[in-house]
């Protein structure tokens, strides 16, 4: 529905008037409207098929912006706002939307101190020249400087594991409120995506403009951006946006299917309501007036004669289609993972002792847990070196001793793969190891043909079984190495070797795309965390869910397999 977006440019219109000082009357006529709008239950297309009259029965909208909507509707612009937008410097509209300016400071701003950008105001707020205009003080500017900073922040996309548990703790306290019945993320953190643009919130009450209000004071937020009836956008650390939706209780489980999206998903199962002369929203799935679903996801999906999709499948990549037949594939869940495959301790680069991993493990009710130190070469991790493996092997086995093996601690290594194909250590050395990774930490501008070959070499060595981090990609921070990975599982699959998926939350490696070729190989995974530290071992859930993402079953992925046979694996690879 285009309600918000038709919002947004009334507000736009209202702000930049304001800025320009247009009739006070006028520029409060577009602000009501555009609060109409944000307030609105129905999609405004909808209305809109009943012609202007119709529109001008909504409160607030009168008959010029009635025609102003459906002129939007029809072309995608608003005149009003083109002629605005080439009178008003762009970046002076930015400096407008951070929460705690508005047109009248951006007026002052601009006036009296040039401020045209984002960037020019946040020079102005830390020179302190700001602090010359009339009604800003010490505590404004600071204020004001966060807000600024939470803006910046949420105009790029984050890392889902650098915003979940922010978000979650959100949750927690959005669901403690009294007069909400229910409440869930939704959006594409529901689905682990490796990114989010913002975050979805949904909550089920009978009492929405208290709970809207009541969210945007909660403590996690730091700075509200709009409040409404029945919705909420407010910004929390470390500066994304949050999105609160809310729907009455019977409706709880049609707005939960219809803002989890993805889009393209719920395009197609509107399709399908069609179809079958149904009609889906997000207040339930509907014939004519009667709601014949819509309090469960499970009875939106059985309505429209399918099963429940899990939301990671939510992509419309035949996910329907196999729901519709009853044939949607079992999925890996994080109960079912026995142990961590890719940890790091204090003899390389990690924050713990191996007794202190094995307290961890036996935490997270682990049978095992793989201790996976870097090899020298990656220098900045402080590598072991090769004389010294033997020493470390038995510091754990000594750590097994004392557990009884409950957990189990597997003595690994993360063997850098060296430019030419080389690994980091000597056969004599791997073969020591009851598990070994091997992976990229230089030179990730390789050609593809050469990168190719050097990842093919690698997995070559006997004493290889897992190709781990396998792209080498930081999200936001380094692209994916350049292979034919088509080559590479091929040859892969040919040695029964295993493939990870990396849950570390900047890596979350391979991509989901990638893990899903590599599922079309037949490949095994491993799934795991890169934990330096014990809160990084929460990042299983992650590599979890874009394990989901990517289709996978319990039976594809090692580390849900008992412990004996786990280790028949990892000695199976060697003997062939
Ligand atoms: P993001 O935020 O870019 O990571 O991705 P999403 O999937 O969370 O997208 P978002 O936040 O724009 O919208 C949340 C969900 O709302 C989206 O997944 C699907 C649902 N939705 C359903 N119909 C529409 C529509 O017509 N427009 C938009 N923007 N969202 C829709
Ligand atoms: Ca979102
Ligand atoms: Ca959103
Ligand atoms: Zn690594």
């Amino acid at each position: 529905m285009k309600n918000a977006e038709i919002a947004r440019i009334f507000e736009e219109i209202a702000d930049m008037s304001e800025f320009l000082g247009d009739n006070p009357f006028r520029v409060r006529a577009y602000r009501n409207a555009a609060r109409a709008l944000f307030d609105l239950e129905d999609p405004i297309e909808e209305i809109a098929r009943g012609g202007v009259e119709a529109l001008e029965q909504i409160p607030g909208i009168g008959h010029e912006l009635a025609v102003k909507i459906l002129d939007y509707l029809k072309t995608g612009r608003v005149k009003k706002h083109e002629e605005l937008k080439a009178k008003v410097p762009e970046g002076v509209l930015a400096v407008m939307r951070v929460p705690g300016v508005g047109p009248k400071t951006a007026k002052l701003l601009y006036e009296k101190l040039g401020v045209d950008s984002l960037p020019a105001f946040r020079k102005a707020l830390e020179s302190g020249a700001v602090l010359k205009l009339p009604g800003f003080g010490e505590k404004k500017r600071a204020r004001l400087l966060k807000s600024l900073e939470l803006v910046e922040a949420a105009s790029k996309r984050w890392p889902l594991g650098a915003v979940l548990y922010e978000a979650r703790e959100l949750l927690r306290l959005l669901r403690e409120l009294p007069e909400v019945e229910a409440a869930e993320i939704a959006g594409s953190a529901r689905r682990y995506k490796e990114t989010v643009g913002d975050l979805d919130f949904l909550a089920a009450t009978r009492e929405g403009a208290k709970v809207a209000e009541a969210f945007t004071k909660l403590a996690p937020v730091k700075a509200v951006y709009a409040l409404g009836p029945g919705k909420a956008t407010v910004f929390i650390s470390p500066g994304i946006q949050v999105d609160l939706k809310i729907v009455p209780p019977e409706s709880f489980g049609a707005g939960l299917q219809y803002f989890t999206g993805s889009k393209a998903h719920d395009i197609h199962l509107r399709k399908i309501a069609q179809q079958m002369g149904l009609k889906l929203n997000e207040y339930g799935v509907w014939r004519g007036d009667e709601r014949i679903a819509g309090a469960s996801e499970e009875e939106v999906y059985a309505a429209l004669g399918m099963d429940w999709i899990p939301p990671p499948m939510r992509e419309d990549l035949g996910e329907i289609e196999l729901a519709k037949k009853h044939a949607l594939p079992h999925l890996v869940r994080l109960e079912e993972i026995r142990g961590d495959l890719q940890v790091h301790s204090k003899w390389s680069d990690g924050k713990h002792t191996l007794e202190e991993l094995a307290r961890f493990a036996a935490e997270l009710g682990y049978e095992y847990l793989a201790v996976t130190d870097h090899s020298p070469a990656v220098r900045v991790a402080g590598g072991v070196p090769p004389e010294k493996m033997k020493e470390r092997i038995a510091a754990i086995r000594r750590v097994n001793e004392k557990t009884g093996g409950r957990p189990y601690l597997i003595a690994g290594a993360e063997v850098d793969i060296l430019p030419d194909g080389r690994l980091d250590y000597p056969d004599e050395v791997l073969k020591e190891l009851e598990l070994v990774l091997v992976s990229i930490h230089s030179r990730f501008s390789m050609d593809e043909e050469a990168m190719t070959r050097r990842i093919l070499r690698a997995i070559e060595n006997p004493f290889v079984h897992v190709l781990a981090h396998p792209t080498a990609r930081l999200i936001g921070k380094r692209a994916p190495v350049k292979a034919d990975w088509e080559r590479i599982f091929t040859r892969m699959k040919a040695l029964g070797k295993a493939v990870e998926i990396d849950g570390y939350y900047d890596r979350m490696d391979l991509p989901d795309v990638l893990a899903r070729r590599a599922r079309e190989y037949g490949l095994l995974f491993t799934l795991s965390t890169d934990a330096h530290q014990k809160d990084h071992l929460r990042f299983m859930e992650l590599a979890v869910g874009n394990a989901q993402r990517a289709w996978l079953g319990p039976e594809q992925v090692l580390n849900t397999r008992p412990l004996g046979e786990l280790l028949d694996w990892l000695r199976g690879i060697r003997t062939g």
